[in-house]
């Protein structure tokens, strides 16, 4: 059974053809980074995978497999899908290629010394083709620049946004942002 047969019953058709075109963004983005097509393809396809699940489903599968939470994490039900999608992908699916793993349960937040797959999903995310909230059309300008100058994109958007609705950010996204804002200020000396 392939990816998408998996995901399928999962999910309602919006949030599978996202997957899908997740996973087509990611692998052109493999392509032009370097990266393992294949694993950014099956990455892409299921980083959302749990999404659709309850509060409750979420819950139980964190008690199930015995995954450290946050606080955090745990008030904030749009975290918690990255963390349970990883946690079915390995348990339930049997993968265990730590970067594709680390790639779904990061690919909300991000995380400081992001893999190049890692950064892949995260751009892919945003720049997906059915895409169109405000400002996506920059997120994709900056794509054309670069890996990293999408990341870092990426970064600062979700970080404008959730100040402006004043909700909490997670302390991976405010490490991510800090090491490039270091990075950048390196850049600038060189
Ligand atoms: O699952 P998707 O909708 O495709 O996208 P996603 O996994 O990037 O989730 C985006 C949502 O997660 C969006 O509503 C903002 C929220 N989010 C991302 N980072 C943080 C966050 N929410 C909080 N509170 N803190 C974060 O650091
Ligand atoms: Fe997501
Ligand atoms: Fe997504």
């Amino acid at each position: 059974m392939g990816c998408k047969d998996i995901i399928k019953p999962l999910m309602g058709n919006k949030r599978f053809n996202h997957c899908i075109n997740v996973s087509k963004a990611a692998q052109i983005l493999a392509k032009r980074f370097g990266e393992d097509e294949n694993k950014a393809k099956i990455a892409g396809i299921l980083h959302d995978i749990t999404k659709e699940f309850s509060y409750d489903e979420h819950i139980n599968m964190i008690k199930k497999f015995n995954i450290d939470v946050s606080n955090l994490e745990i008030s904030t039900e749009k975290l918690l899908h990255s963390i349970t999608g990883s946690a079915y992908v390995k348990n339930i699916l049997n993968i265990n290629d730590n970067d594709i793993l680390n790639s779904i349960r990061y690919h909300t937040t991000g995380r400081p010394g992001m893999s190049t797959l890692e950064k892949i999903i995260f751009v892919a995310d945003f720049v997906s083709d059915e895409r169109d909230y405000q400002g996506v059309d920059e997120m994709r300008k900056l794509v054309d620049k670069g890996l990293d100058e999408a990341v870092f994109g990426g970064l600062c958007f979700t970080i404008e946004a959730l100040l402006k609705s004043k909700l909490p950010i997670h302390i991976n996204t405010v490490l991510a942002y800090n090491e490039y804002v270091e990075k950048n200020k390196k850049g600038k000396n060189k």
